[in-house]
């Protein structure tokens, strides 16, 4: 939007230099992206609300003490965040089935899983973010093991915490993905939360109805995708009125 250095652009989003030193601007587009970004549409206002729900989200974390990249929200598309060096891993905690622990396992969607899942992707558009093990994660050092035992850490206290979110207002946390990022002190470095959380990135179903709330609607072609995201704000109490 301005003359600030793009220093990334992603399918959703596109990083500007910070106005500090160790800080970027994190722009949220209204883009939609799905299946490897061969299906693409404009969503009018996703941004607004996912920069919204997102700085949500990341506050209320830093408040239970998980640690992220937000640090404050500058305006309706963008938000100031700590620069990090992105892990290439999306890691995905699941509490339900659906999407494609359901088609992968042959499971039926909605079906209750044994207990929290944490599946690792290895972050490559070409390969189309292929799940990857601990075992691949150490050897080719896309994080080390304290690295991963962090980040699961982190990824069961964020599905924990998010459950009882929006348990209290009606929704169901299904399943969602997060990233994390290097921050370097000294010779020391540690994984903080990074990226967005937000209807993009999880599943959210309608605890009463199972209506689902989230990304799905644009996937599966379901319609009203804008109103559901809207929804899903409205419940947790921000975006009292539409941009
Ligand atoms: N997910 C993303 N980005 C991806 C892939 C998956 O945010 O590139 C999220 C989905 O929105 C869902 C969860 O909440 O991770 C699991 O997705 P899937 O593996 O079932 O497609």
């Amino acid at each position: 939007t301005t003359r600030r250095k793009k220093i990334y652009e992603g399918k959703a989003k596109i990083l500007y230099e910070g106005p500090e030193p160790g800080t970027l601007i994190q722009y949220f587009k209204d883009d939609a992206t799905a299946f490897n970004a061969q299906k693409k549409a404009i969503l009018e206002g996703k941004g607004v609300i996912n920069n919204r729900i997102s700085e949500y989200i990341m506050t209320r974390l830093n408040g239970i003490g998980v640690q992220n990249h937000f640090i404050r929200r500058l305006n309706l598309r963008e938000q100031l965040i700590k620069e990090v060096e992105i892990v290439p891993l999306e890691v995905v905690v699941r509490n339900i089935a659906a999407g494609s622990i359901a088609t992968r396992l042959g499971l039926t969607e909605g079906q209750p899983l044994p207990r929290s899942i944490i599946e690792f992707y290895y972050k490559d558009d070409k390969l189309g973010d292929p799940m990857v093990t601990e075992e691949h994660i150490t050897a080719f050092n896309w994080a080390a093991t304290q690295e991963i035992d962090d980040m699961m850490a982190m990824a069961l206290r964020v599905n924990d915490y998010l459950s009882g979110l929006f348990a209290g207002v009606g929704i169901t946390l299904v399943d969602f993905k997060v990233e994390f990022g290097r921050v370097y002190e000294g010779d020391f470095s540690r994984v903080i939360l990074a990226d967005e959380i937000s209807p993009d990135s999880c599943r959210l179903w309608d605890t009463v109805t199972n209506e689902k709330l989230d990304k799905d609607r644009f996937r599966r072609d379901l319609g009203n995708v804008i109103e559901s995201y809207t929804e899903v704000a409205r419940r947790l109490g921000i975006m009292k009125e539409m941009p």
